[in-house]
């Protein structure tokens, strides 16, 4: 049908614009009429006597268009592209210019076609004079390349936003376990391969995927669709997403339906989302539930009449018709009745035409801008020349509104248009009616949907369910099984760890000052634990060193009292001055062991409390040789005299030197330990080796020294035995209680730990001044006829100057 600008041009300067439509009336399948593809006819012819109507938009201007047949052929499609370049009608060739610049096409705009793989053919051939095509159904997302198609517009969304609205969907319903089945075509191939690649990254797995055959031969495309329809039902899958042409829909579905496959879902893509013959299969709703996503529509006020009028008068749609240059006529069109055009009912009634009708509007809007038209004083520049690539930049920049629809392109040519979500509603009489549920919109990052709205043809009436394996509970991680991410296996993480949602395959340590119980999806903050003076534990213990330092008080009271006695001499002199210095030392560093530790502390208290206990040690230790008979048989008696202050220095400086070792190689710090459940432990950390242990041991050998050199004296020499014994029994003491308390120290955890320290220090003490001074002083106090010398047989603390022993031995 063509209709040339001269025609009805009304201006002085004919104005041409060229309409390029596909019309289905010779699909290649069924060689039927398609009703969808006169509709689109009609309702760009209904757009553009609108427009030539209007007095505000392109006032005084005439539209005229020419409609093609491309019979879903690109060899059909290719001639009338060719023609649209020349500047003659009927005419195939461009003339050989240098500059096109000023190259006027016969054509300046196109709409359509509506196949993706046709839209491609005509845009690499329209690129060449920049003519903008505007398409209303071509969705593949390789039309979106500004580099290959920089003149291509389309009024429908991308497939990409349609795999991205699909992919939403089925996440919506928690089905990760699908099957995508495509069409041998552009579209389906394209759709595909963004599908799979989407729903790849949001962890859904497409279990089966295949091509729908295209074999014209009938017998043969049935076996191959059986084929399909038994691997969907073996595989288990419930929930189906279809790519595909209508006509390639409805004969998969047929198939399935005489399978006797039930309970599923079928996703439709918007090519068949509202298909009306896919609607008419009888029983369909045994196979399950169908819902899709259908490209967003709008009414067309007026349209209905419209079409009334044409199909009343058919010879009026005829009229005007030039088929003097060979194009073909239309010959269904006249024998359509109204009742053609009533089978679409519902929201969906004018889903493919309203694209249409918006292409013939963006074109009229920037012809408008391009012509410097102006509603109001109805006036648009006539005398301006209209080149396709000053119409391509204004196609580019529109921005209006058509019956609230907001119309505009992304830098890529595509429109912010969004979807429907529909589901298909059987009706008593065997049809579907398409019930919207919900919608996509490519701006919004999520769906908005009323799961209510869906009745489910299940047995249960729920929701069917399509996963692999059960969703793990929250705090598990997943073990993969296969090579499917959504096969899984599920496993607790362990304590200390979380399982992060954005890495559902491994469990995340929590950060040291955190916890976190097993099967944990959150760390909680640990609490610090420490030691304070004020716990019950320490008060008790600081409370023992006090009473341990009253009673040292005392004995040095009492003994002071009685100096210059033979007990006096017994214990009295340095040896005793030297232990009380240093057990006040000793008493003041478990203060050290029961406050709040700080670095300080920590460095501060072993060296403190080991120094002075070694000291009293040694200075028992230098009494005992001097007084036993291994110190008696050293026959210098200068060595003799000095003995105990050798034997503490010798001590003091082997004790130093283990301390150098233990604080240049590993020195005790504070640390903050975690081993404990939900607390940060603040702790003195006494390395063991070099350092604690061989002072520890130092120390035990010295006690362990002096309680043989005890019993060798006792053997060589009967004399001193009450102090040897008094030393024997302290120094027995002191060895039970070091030896249970290393294996307690050793295997106790918590902060109460350094306490044990303490505790063996005190019972240390009492041992000592218990075995060694409490005698004395009971014989001071209780039995001064005992204070005699005879009674203690001692040897002075001061030999005389001439290094004689003054004790005889007789006595
Ligand atoms: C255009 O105007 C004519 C007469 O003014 C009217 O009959 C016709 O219905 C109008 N067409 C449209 C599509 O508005
Ligand atoms: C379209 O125009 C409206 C106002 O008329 C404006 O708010 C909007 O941002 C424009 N959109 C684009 C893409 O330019
Ligand atoms: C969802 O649909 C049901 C049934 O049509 C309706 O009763 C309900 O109000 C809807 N909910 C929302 C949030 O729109
Ligand atoms: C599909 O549905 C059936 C019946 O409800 C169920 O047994 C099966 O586990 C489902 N398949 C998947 C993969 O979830
Ligand atoms: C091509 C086309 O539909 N042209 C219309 C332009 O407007 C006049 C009325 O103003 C109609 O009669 C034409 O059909």
């Amino acid at each position: 049908v063509l209709q040339r600008n001269g025609t009805y041009a009304e201006s002085k300067e004919p104005l041409s614009f060229t309409v390029l439509e596909m019309i289905n009336s010779f699909l290649t399948a069924s060689l039927s009429f398609d009703i969808t593809g006169y509709k689109r006819h009609l309702s760009m012819r209904f757009a553009i006597d609108e427009i030539n109507n209007s007095t505000s938009l392109l006032p005084g201007v005439k539209l005229g268009y020419e409609i093609h047949n491309t019979c879903n052929n690109p060899a059909v499609a290719n001639k009338p592209t060719m023609s649209f370049l020349s500047k003659y009608p009927n005419h195939y060739g461009v003339e050989v210019q240098c500059d096109y610049t000023n190259y006027k096409p016969r054509v300046v705009a196109v709409v359509g076609p509506g196949n993706s793989e046709l839209s491609v053919l005509v845009a690499r051939f329209l690129k060449f004079l920049l003519i903008p095509e505007i398409s209303y159904a071509s969705s593949s997302d390789k039309l979106s390349d500004r580099q290959l198609y920089p003149s291509f517009f389309r009024t429908v969304p991308s497939d990409r936003i349609q795999a991205d609205a699909m992919v939403q969907l089925l996440s919506k319903f928690n089905w990760n376990w699908v099957a995508t089945l495509v069409t041998d075509d552009e579209y389906g191939r394209r759709a595909l391969q963004i599908f799979v690649q989407l729903a790849l990254s949001k962890d859904m797995c497409v279990a089966y995927e295949a091509i729908l055959p295209s074999d014209p031969e009938e017998s043969k495309r049935k076996e191959e669709l059986s084929k399909i329809a038994d691997q969907l039902q073996t595989s288990n899958i419930n929930a189906t997403v279809i790519f595909a042409q209508p006509s390639s829909a409805e004969a998969l579905l047929r198939v399935v339906l005489s399978r006797g496959i039930t309970g599923k879902v079928w996703i439709a893509s918007e090519c068949w989302a509202t298909s009306p013959i896919v609607a008419h299969i009888p029983n369909l709703a045994r196979i399950g539930t169908i819902i899709g996503v259908a490209i967003k529509s709008g009414e067309m006020p007026g349209f209905r009449e419209y079409v009334q009028n044409v199909v009343a008068d058919p010879s009026r749609d005829q009229t005007g018709s030039d088929t003097s240059d060979g194009d073909e006529q239309c010959s269904d069109c006249s024998s359509l009745t109204l009742a053609d055009f009533s089978t679409d009912t519902g929201p969906a009634r004018f889903y493919s035409t309203f694209n249409t009708y918006k292409a013939v509007y963006v074109i009229a809007h920037a012809l408008h801008q391009l012509l410097q038209c102006n509603a109001t004083s109805k006036w648009c520049n006539m005398s301006r020349e209209v080149y396709p690539w000053q119409l391509l930049e204004e196609v580019a920049r529109v921005n209006f509104t058509i019956n609230s629809h907001l119309v505009h392109f992304s830098k890529s040519g595509n429109p912010p248009t969004g979807y429907d979500l529909i589901y298909w509603d059987a009706t008593t009489h065997g049809n579907h009616e398409f019930v919207s549920f919900g919608s996509y919109h490519p701006l919004q990052p999520q769906l908005n949907i009323n799961k209510s709205k869906i009745r489910w043809n299940t047995k249960e009436g729920k929701p069917p369910i399509s996963r692999c394996t059960q969703e793990c509970k929250p705090g598990q991680k997943r073990w993969l099984r296969g090579e499917h991410n959504c096969c899984f296996l599920c496993e607790d993480c362990p304590a200390n760890y979380f399982q992060n949602k954005n890495d559902p395959h491994e469990c995340t340590p929590c950060p040291r000052e955190k916890w976190s119980p097993p099967q944990s999806t959150t760390c909680y903050d640990r609490a610090f634990e420490y030691l304070e003076v004020t716990d019950t534990l320490p008060i008790n213990m600081v409370a023992l060193t006090v009473l341990a330092m009253a009673q040292m008080a005392v004995v040095t009271g009492i003994l002071a009292k009685h100096r210059g006695t033979p007990a006096m001499r017994f214990v009295g002199g340095f040896p005793t001055l030297s232990i009380v210095l240093s057990s006040t030392c000793f008493c003041s560093s478990f203060y050290l062991f029961v406050i709040k530790p700080t670095s300080m502390v920590c460095k501060l208290r072993q060296p403190l409390f080991f120094f002075s206990f070694t000291i009293s040690l040694a200075t028992l230790l230098g009494k005992t040789l001097q007084s036993s008979g291994l110190g008696w048989t050293l026959k210098r008696p200068k060595l003799r005299k000095h003995l105990m202050g050798l034997c503490i220095l010798l001590n003091i400086a082997i004790q130093g030197l283990l301390c150098l070792v233990w604080y240049f190689w590993n020195p005790p710090s504070l640390e903050e330990s975690t081993e404990l459940e939900k607390t940060i432990l603040v702790q003195c950390r006494d390395s063991s080796f070099p350092g604690y242990s061989s002072l520890l041991a130092h120390d035990f050998g010295l006690a362990a020294v002096c309680c043989l050199c005890t019993f060798m004296g006792n053997n060589s020499d009967q004399r001193n035995d009450k102090a040897a014994k008094s030393i024997s029994f302290a120094m027995i003491l002191i060895l039970i209680i070091w030896t249970l308390f290393v294996p307690t120290y050793a295997t106790s955890q918590g902060k109460f730990v350094s306490l044990f320290q303490v505790f063996a220090g005190l019972a240390s003490i009492f041992a000592i001044f218990g075995s060694y001074y409490y005698p004395v002083c009971y014989i001071l106090l209780f039995a001064p006829h005992m204070n005699t010398d005879t009674h203690f047989r001692c040897l002075p603390q001061n030999p005389p100057a001439d290094g004689k022993p003054d004790a005889p031995e007789t006595k």
